[in-house]
């Protein structure tokens, strides 16, 4: 067998999902897939399933910060993505590292609910996620959490959105199946078509984990967001059909 090559270094720093599909578990079998290697800082720990969340126990923010610290100061980070922060002072730690240069390629998935219509985000901690944007490469809200963005920083468009952004806002599932991007003051419709599955839990997790990897490896934001929507697409295909848990069920993420 031939010797491996290092691979590029990726952070989640999200919460864990006890049902496997989505959260932490989502990202570090994406950053495997995508041949990147996995590190995280775990924001919350969810006691859920496929059919909903019961319970979110969010951890110290300071506890968060030392694992961002542990992290950083060891591994060659060379992308991070952000997932469920779950609490107001979690936002304003990942904020301060971010305003300090220190998580480079950073991917922000902005989530505040979960695919069964749970929340995954203190209320009125939405517009604490309008600072952290201005340091993001890409930011990835789904309609839902893109209007909600706005309506805490009173922006009356998904342009004025866009212009917040650091780098590139991808606005998910906006109609059947297409992403709309704004770059750079420009506008990219991303075509998809709809695949007929409730196999959807985790599904934004594996984009974001998928463009932190593609980052990784250098691919451009905009290429790194057409790839990842092809590796999601694949991905959801692949597991359109398993049968786990009564509810929304995981897509694959390895398996090919
Ligand atoms: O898909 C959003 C998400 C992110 N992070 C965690 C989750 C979920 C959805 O269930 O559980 C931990």
């Amino acid at each position: 067998m031939a010797v491996g090559v290092t691979p590029p270094v990726v952070l989640s720093v999200a919460g864990t999902d006890s049902s496997g599909g989505a959260g932490i578990a989502a990202d570090l079998t994406t950053f495997a897939a995508l041949g990147a290697y996995g590190t995280v800082a775990v924001t919350a720990v969810t006691a859920q399933n496929t059919t909903g969340v019961q319970q979110v126990y969010p951890l110290p923010a300071e506890f968060v910060a030392q694992q961002l610290d542990s992290v950083l100061n060891d591994l060659p980070v060379a992308a991070v993505k952000t997932g469920m922060l779950a609490d107001p002072k979690i936002i304003a730690i990942v904020g301060n590292y971010a305003a300090a240069g220190k998580l480079p390629n950073l991917v922000i998935d902005p989530v505040m609910v979960s695919s069964t219509g749970d929340s995954l985000l203190d209320h009125g901690a939405e517009n604490l996620y309008l600072e952290l944007l201005e340091h993001s490469t890409t930011t990835t809200p789904n309609r839902w959490e893109a209007q909600m963005l706005c309506n805490a920083g009173g922006l009356h468009s998904f342009e004025a959105l866009g212009e917040l952004c650091g780098g590139c806002l991808v606005i998910t599932g906006e109609s059947t199946g297409i992403d709309r991007v704004f770059h750079n003051k420009n506008k990219t419709l991303l075509q998809g078509q709809e695949i007929d599955t409730s196999n959807d839990h985790g599904t934004g997790c594996t984009f974001s984990a998928a463009i932190a990897s593609n980052l990784a490896h250098r691919v451009e934001p905009l290429e790194a967001i057409i790839k990842a929507k092809e590796f999601v697409r694949e991905r959801i295909m692949d597991s359109a059909n398993w049968n786990i848990g009564n509810g929304r069920g995981p897509v694959s993420h390895v398996l090919a």
